[in-house]
């Protein structure tokens, strides 16, 4: 009996500490170190209030979980201001003569306390999960002295989720979202969620996909979202709404949804309206317009701006704004792709009203793993540009392929656009700091799910993370984050941490080393988008092939976007032009983006383009193999459940890897018509081989 009870208490011990990865960066647990954990609850041992606000309330709510988690004692919770010292006092100071804006706080010891203050409830709401991020990232709270304020002023989630449950390009389960049982049932992920996304400064979050169904303007849905937006209200986060362009037919019965006609305005007057009945603080609208056959004005023959002012009359009474997007493109096999946008764009800068972002993708094209920036930013001086990442992998190995994305972000951010001279980077045109814009915007295109540990591979929550912080502030190093989050997540062992961190930031490089090299693009499987499909001719729509984007032919590989063909490189200002536009000078990473290279050109590595595409093919997927050991040796340090499950993941990752080296080197070997370079072993499988292996997803 007692060899029994042994056993069930083992079996309960490792179920105790079996981590399901839903507490996310969340997880509070007993920090190891005995001496630091004294030293903390010395300087914890009360909270104390002035506001008993709802977002002051969830702050101490949090304080009262993440101190009980991590140190073993909860501390005490005392109503008002005290004159013991020992505790935490948070702060709520309107008419504080700081210079912080109101979002932002202050971090620091007092009177032997620590003080979080802030102009605003959800500023101290951030100044508590800041204190909780030094406690779970081991900092000292010795004579603390923090000033924080966001970057950004609309940090947000986009959330492609469907009213069916399903998720566009979503790669952890089904939605998060319950439609069927809300209003009446309050999934507590929700809450999880919010917590989650306020210990980031997101405060804004779009519920539904941009090919959006009208349904969410119905009073059914309105009442589901207002249950939505009443959990997370609390956590300073708002609520904005997708719209289908054409709702004032397919919901108001009228003949047009044209934005210049009386009846439609008036629709839309009444419907946001009635939206703010349910939830007063309304976020406001995201648009997706005449792109990829959503509707939109230029069905009615009017502008983008014609329908972004339409919306953006009706949201004049109410603090709530309108972000359209400039992801357009026509199918054009003659046109770039890479222009489309700007195009369309460009002559109305100027004209949109001030309620007005315009949300661009972070490159020309789609989120591909690395594109040069979108040349729009720069270009607009007088529209507020907000950008748009995706946080969900479509194009980046979906749930099946370590890829830590802060620093994909930070090289779009960080580049320069010379728009107003030197260091005008993208991040200071979306900030509107390089203009002046009162309103300034990041968004992430969300991968959360209904899996458990919300974003499918367990890192893919680093993604998540990485884009609140940088939405926070985009300064912060993506070692930062990476070191944050893995100390937050995975374990506290230093040795571990600093393994995980360089598996991290090498993470992206691989990828794009196994799948696009040397600037290429848009090569994979036809409409899921998954694995290689190189030789893509025919699809829906001419710039939905591969072709269309890497142009091999016998003489070489890439588009030439330097005037011969199509000129997308004037649309960057002439420092950019210089720095891509001559192929001897281009940074190898962008090279095919921009120009058509011979594949017996010899380049800066000493290699010609052909062995230099092999050599970078063959390099990632050894790398693959590499990220494997690496995290062999990270095994006793890491919660057994994750462990496995990643350790899964990067053997399919490798086997992926393979698929796309061997599917792009025989592919393209076609064309340049060269043997594999030496010491490279060729692959064993051949080309018919490998095409058999994409062409399984399209059997029905
Ligand atoms: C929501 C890409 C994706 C689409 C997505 C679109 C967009 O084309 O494949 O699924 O649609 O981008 O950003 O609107």
């Amino acid at each position: 009996m007692k060899k029994y009870l042994f056993l069930i208490l083992l079996l309960l011990s490792v179920c105790a500490f079996a981590d399901d990865g839903s507490r996310l960066w969340l997880k509070y647990d007993l920090l190891s170190d005995a001496q630091q954990r004294e030293t903390y609850t010395k300087a914890t041992q009360f909270v104390a209030a002035n506001s008993l606000h709802p977002t002051i309330k969830v702050a101490v709510q949090e304080l009262e979980m993440g101190l009980k988690g991590l140190l073993g004692k909860a501390p005490a919770l005392l109503q008002t201001a005290t004159t013991k010292s020992g505790g935490i006092i948070l702060n709520v100071a309107p008419n504080s003569p700081s210079n912080l804006p109101l979002d932002g706080f202050e971090l620091f010891s007092e009177k032997g306390n620590v003080v979080i203050s802030s102009k605003s409830e959800a500023g101290v709401l951030y100044g508590v999960f800041e204190l909780l991020r030094h406690l779970q990232t081991g900092k000292s709270l010795t004579n603390l002295s923090v000033k924080s304020s966001p970057k950004i002023k609309l940090r947000m989630l986009n959330h492609w989720d469907n009213a069916n449950g399903t998720v566009e390009r979503g790669y952890a389960g089904s939605s998060m979202w319950k439609w069927n049982e809300l209003p009446f049932r309050i999934d507590p992920r929700y809450i999880t969620y919010a917590r989650a996304n306020a210990s980031l400064g997101i405060n804004a979050t779009s519920i539904n996909n941009v090919n959006a169904s009208s349904r969410f303007l119905t009073e059914e849905y309105l009442e589901k979202i207002k249950a939505v937006a009443d959990v997370l209200r609390p956590y300073g986060i708002k609520v904005f709404i997708s719209v289908n362009f054409r709702s004032p037919r397919t919901l108001g019965g009228l003949k047009t949804s044209d934005p210049l006609d009386p009846e439609v305005r008036k629709w839309w007057n009444e419907k946001t309206k009635d939206i703010h009945r349910y939830i007063p603080d309304f976020g406001g609208y995201l648009v997706k317009a005449n792109s990829e056959g959503e509707p939109g004005p230029q069905d009615y023959g009017r502008t983008h701006a014609d329908g972004a002012n339409m919306l953006a009359e009706a949201m004049r009474p109410f603090s709530g704004i309108v972000i359209w997007r400039a992801f357009v493109y026509n199918a054009d096999p003659k046109g770039d792709r890479f222009k489309e946008g700007y195009a369309q764009f460009k002559p109305l800068d100027g004209t949109f009203d001030p309620k007005v972002i315009v949300q661009v993708k972070n490159g020309p094209i789609d989120f591909m793993p690395r594109e040069p920036f979108h040349p729009m930013f720069g270009a607009f001086p007088k529209t507020t540009l907000g950008i748009e990442f995706q946080i969900t992998q479509e194009y980046l190995g979906q749930s099946t392929h370590l890829t830590y994305l802060a620093p994909m972000f930070k090289e779009c951010l960080d580049t320069d656009t010379y728009a107003k001279g030197k260091s005008t980077t993208v991040a200071k045109i979306v900030d509107g700091s390089a203009e002046n814009h009162l309103l300034s915007l990041m968004a992430g295109v969300a991968n959360t799910g209904s899996d458990v540990n919300w974003c499918g591979h367990p890192f893919n929550q680093s993604n998540w993370y990485a884009f609140g912080r940088l939405a926070w502030d985009y300064t912060l190093s993506s070692e930062q984050i990476a070191t944050e989050w893995t100390r937050m997540t995975l374990t506290q062992k230093p040795q571990s941490m600093q393994k995980i961190t360089d598996i991290m930031l090498k993470s992206h490089p691989i990828y794009v080393s196994y799948t696009y090299p040397l600037g290429t693009s848009h090569m994979m499987g036809e409409g899921h988008h998954y694995g290689p499909e190189p030789w893509l001719t025919k699809a829906a729509r001419p710039d939905w092939t591969s072709i269309y984007y890497h142009r091999a032919d016998s003489v070489g590989l890439g588009f030439d976007r330097t005037g011969k063909v199509s000129n997308a490189l004037q649309l960057y200002s002439p420092e950019v032009q210089q720095l891509w536009g001559n192929p001897e000078k281009c940074p190898l990473d962008y090279l095919l983006w921009f120009h058509h290279v011979p594949w017996t050109q010899k380049l800066s590595t000493g290699r010609t383009l052909w062995d230099e595409l092999c050599h970078r093919y063959y390099d990632g997927v050894g790398k693959v193999v590499k990220l494997q050991s690496a995290w062999e040796s990270v095994k006793s340090d890491i919660d057994k459940e994750t462990f496995e499950d990643v350790k899964g993941r990067l053997k399919i990752q490798e086997k992926e890897a393979l698929w796309w080296r061997d599917a792009c080197v025989l592919y393209f070997g076609e064309f340049s018509k060269l043997p594999i370079p030496k010491p490279l072993v060729p692959p064993i499988r051949t080309l018919k081989d490998v095409k058999k292996l994409t062409e399984i997803y399209h059997l029905r």
